[in-house]
């Protein structure tokens, strides 16, 4: 079994509802527990601002699927929310799910990228992180709540 991060984020549709259902997709996984979720926060657009807010959220699982397949489950949960993507980058969406951090892992093929490369600059990303992980310790970026201090976290709140 495997530690795992996911971030969860969404801005189109009912997202709370969104939100909720993909962690019940998350714990309903073969050889998936969810072990720990984060608050969820309201947080600004960050990248391309002329967008709703976001709600983003954080998941620890204990995990027997390797990286690529639980990137494959992922994107499957992504498409069951309704999830289009129209190569916008950054744009608006009703889900989704990146993959943070699985320990002991890096991986860096065309698909995959771990640890992800933009925790560091990421106030909705490590502001619920820092709620399931705050000790966690992200190879080549630092530890959890240090990052954290070098973001700005305005406008973030937990709901
Ligand atoms: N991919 C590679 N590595 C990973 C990984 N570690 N986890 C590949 C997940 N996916 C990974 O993803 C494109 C491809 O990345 C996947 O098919 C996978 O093979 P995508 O989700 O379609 O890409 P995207 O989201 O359109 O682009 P990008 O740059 O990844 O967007 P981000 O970084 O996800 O940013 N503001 C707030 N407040 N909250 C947000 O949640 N999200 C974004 C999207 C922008 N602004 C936001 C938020
Ligand atoms: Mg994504």
């Amino acid at each position: 079994m495997m530690r795992a991060y996911v971030a969860l984020g969404s801005n189109l549709g009912d997202s709370k509802q969104h939100v909720l259902e993909a962690i019940e997709a998350l714990a309903a996984l073969p050889g998936t527990q969810v072990m720990a979720r984060s608050r969820i926060y309201r947080t600004p657009p960050w990248g391309k601002l002329d967008q709703p807010d976001f709600l983003n959220a954080v998941v620890a699982l204990e995990t027997a699927l390797e990286p690529p397949a639980l990137l494959d489950a992922l994107l499957s949960i992504e498409r069951a929310a309704g999830r289009e993507r129209n190569g916008e980058r950054w744009g608006p969406r009703t889900l989704d799910l990146d993959l943070l951090h699985v320990a002991g892992k890096t991986v860096n093929t065309e698909r995959l990228t771990l640890p992800h490369p933009h925790i560091a600059d990421r106030a909705f990303v490590l502001l619920p992180l820092h709620d399931v992980a705050p000790e966690l310790d992200i190879p080549g970026q630092g530890k959890v709540v240090d990052l954290l201090q070098n973001v700005d976290v305005q406008g973030c709140n937990a709901l």
